[in-house]
């Protein structure tokens, strides 16, 4: 039997610059939807499949300094052109509700507004490569540039696009709060310089009305 556009799961995405918070609110979210009984699937750009975790070790790999803009955007529609078709789309069809860390927008933010790739080139790739699949509700952890640098540093190593500088994560943090604008009905733009618990308080409240009993 087909399933209905009622069982389809739900797609939730978290997108923001450098630092904002997006690994630590993931766990926080992700407990708390399983608390609701919800089946999730978690995952991650670039990455989430063996091809887009190998992806993922190309285009943050400092050592590859030569990698062009162009390569860089195809890197990113290669990982998630794998991911939509392994991983999101076959969890959405079942019923099964999907959490990734970064999607598409993130590739508007970086590739475009950092990089200055032409934007209908990414809407190119958004409708081919990733089947023009949109997110029901983006969590956008918004953060001023200086503050989310300074949660990032001494992690460790520094990886292939965490070395640009600030103009760059800027023009980033424009691109994202320009989608925000654009699109307000799935965007959720968090306050990411609250605590982490109100940062999940926000967070809870702007997928609230994903839930079964908000929509039944
Ligand atoms: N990228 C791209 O260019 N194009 C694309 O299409 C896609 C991705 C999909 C990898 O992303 C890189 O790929 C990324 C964009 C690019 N490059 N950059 N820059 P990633 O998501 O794996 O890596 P990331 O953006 O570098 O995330 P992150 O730096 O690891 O940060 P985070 O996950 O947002 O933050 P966190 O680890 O949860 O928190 C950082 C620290 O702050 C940590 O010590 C926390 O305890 C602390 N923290 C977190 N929340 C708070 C609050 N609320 N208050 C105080 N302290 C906090």
């Amino acid at each position: 039997m087909p399933v209905t556009n009622h069982q389809r799961g739900r797609f939730i995405t978290l997108e923001g610059g450098e630092g904002a918070g997006k690994s630590t609110l993931l766990r926080g979210l992700e407990a708390h939807l399983r608390e609701q009984g919800i089946d999730l699937v978690v995952t991650r750009e670039p990455g989430g499949t063996d091809v887009g975790e190998a992806v993922r070790a190309v285009v943050l790999d400092a050592g590859n300094n030569e990698l062009c803009a162009e390569a860089e955007l195809l890197l990113m529609f290669a990982s998630r052109a794998q991911l939509v078709r392994q991983v999101i789309e076959p969890a959405l069809a079942g019923g099964r509700w999907v959490l990734c860390d970064r999607f598409t927008d993130a590739s508007y933010a970086y590739q475009g507004g950092g990089r200055g790739q032409p934007i209908a080139r990414i809407a190119d790739l958004e409708r081919w490569a990733a089947e023009g699949l949109k997110p029901d509700v983006t969590l956008l952890l918004d953060l001023p540039v200086s503050d989310g640098r300074a949660r990032a540093a001494g992690r460790g190593e520094i990886d292939r696009i965490e070395v640009e500088g600030d103009a760059f994560f800027e023009r980033v943090r424009d691109a994202y709060r320009a989608r925000a604008a654009a699109e307000p009905a799935r965007f959720r733009l968090l306050d990411a310089s609250a605590s982490k618990d109100d940062v999940l308080a926000q967070a809870i409240a702007g997928v609230a009305g994903l839930l079964p009993e908000a929509t039944s």
